[in-house]
């Protein structure tokens, strides 16, 4: 079975498979990995599976990744897996070394688990699939908390580090590798104009002020998946990057992914902008599950997170286009330039909305 580049049946091969592959095609909307959904059929019942292709540019160190996966995946399965819970965890298929990984001759690193039946989404369509997905994030947020040490793998040191990340923009910016900086004069502006905001959590993480916690560094609501029956999130996918940080990096990406009016790449800026009674459902969502653990400041800066992890994925296309588009992998020319615009314009849609963003969730208390 050849999809593109990957000789997948081969691949599959190297996994502990539950019968004969009868179909492979390629999965999701992912910028990263390369992802597969396997069929295999065994005594006339058909079992589907993902195999995924682990970029090891962008994740250096796969192995400690998968260190991290495991862990992640026991602990969550001794609570997720409860009698009455409906929640999903993950179920890795191990390589037929035992490993939770497969390194093949051509470099590549491999990894499989059951697919989860359900659902996932790129825009909400009603509020209570963003409440839910909201709820779930704080849910996953909060089953971590008394996470065992030793810490976790850095699988991407300073991942959500917008200081640093602005400091590669402004190197990129200079070098202007691809000859593209003229093209886009304008939004090099605006993020010109908002470095101050790249500092704030950063700083009051060194303060002491905002704790160190294990979350999920990519929360994007089609990493949700949702049950088709109950339409409720069941299970959470897209583990890479789970890691420490800070629970506001998730938060901030729920607001970019769930109250944008458009796709992520929407060419028409007048379509793009912050729905406030979407805000309104993933603010009440992740309270529901999240405001136990919650400190002071943290809850203070709910929205500040939507407005600056919109921005810091901005400024990340931003700079990928700049540097000729060598990290997220793009289907048309200058799409990078697209995403950015539509993150520059939802930021300031938040902007203009903050206020009452802000008393939205202050009447929650
Ligand atoms: C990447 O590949 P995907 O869609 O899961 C990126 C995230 C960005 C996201 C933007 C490892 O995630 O940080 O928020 O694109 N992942 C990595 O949609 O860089
Ligand atoms: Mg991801």
């Amino acid at each position: 079975m050849q999809t593109a580049e990957f000789d997948i049946k081969k691949v599959s091969r190297n996994f502990q498979m539950p019968g004969r592959l009868v179909k492979a095609r390629r999965l999701g909307y992912g910028h990263i990995n390369d992802t597969f959904l396997l069929i295999f059929e065994r005594n006339k019942s058909l079992l589907r599976l993902v195999l995924q292709r682990i970029n090891h540019h962008v994740f250096k160190n796969p192995v400690a990744l998968m260190a991290n996966f495991e862990r992640i995946l026991t602990h969550l399965h001794a609570i997720w897996s409860k009698p009455g819970s409906f929640l999903k965890p993950l179920e890795l298929i191990p390589a037929r070394n035992g490993k939770p990984l497969h390194h093949d001759d051509d470099g590549n690193y491999w990894r499989s688990y059951l697919y989860v039946d359900g659902t996932s989404y790129g825009l909400p369509d009603k509020g209570s699939i963003a409440k839910s997905a909201a709820n779930i994030f704080g849910r996953f947020q909060c089953d971590l908390s008394d996470f065992p040490s030793p810490r976790l793998n850095e699988t991407i040191p300073d991942f959500h580090n917008t200081v640093k990340r602005f400091k590669y923009f402004e190197k990129v910016c200079e070098k202007d590798p691809a000859n593209r900086a003229s093209s886009a004069k304008r939004e090099i502006a605006f993020a010109l104009q908002r470095k101050t905001s790249a500092s704030v959590l950063i700083d009051l993480q060194k303060k002491g002020e905002l704790p160190e916690r294990i979350v999920h560094n990519d929360a994007k609501l089609n990493n949700v998946i949702f049950d088709r029956k109950i339409n409720h999130a069941v299970s959470i996918v897209d583990l890479d990057t789970v890691m420490p940080g800070l629970v506001l990096y998730d938060v901030g990406d729920l607001i970019r992914t769930m109250t944008c009016t458009a796709d992520e790449d929407e060419r028409n800026l007048s379509k793009v902008s912050m729905c406030m009674s979407l805000f309104k459902s993933i603010a009440m969502g992740y309270l529901s599950s999240a405001s136990g653990f919650l400190t002071k400041c943290e809850r203070e800066h709910l929205v500040f997170s939507g407005k600056l992890i919109t921005f810091e994925i901005g400024l990340r296309f931003l700079t990928d286009y700049i540097n000729g588009d060598t990290y997220f992998r793009i289907h048309r020319p200058d799409q990078n330039l697209d995403r950015c615009r539509c993150q520059f314009k939802l930021v300031e849609s938040i902007e203009t909305q903050e206020k009452n963003m802000r008393k939205f969730v202050d009447s929650l208390a």
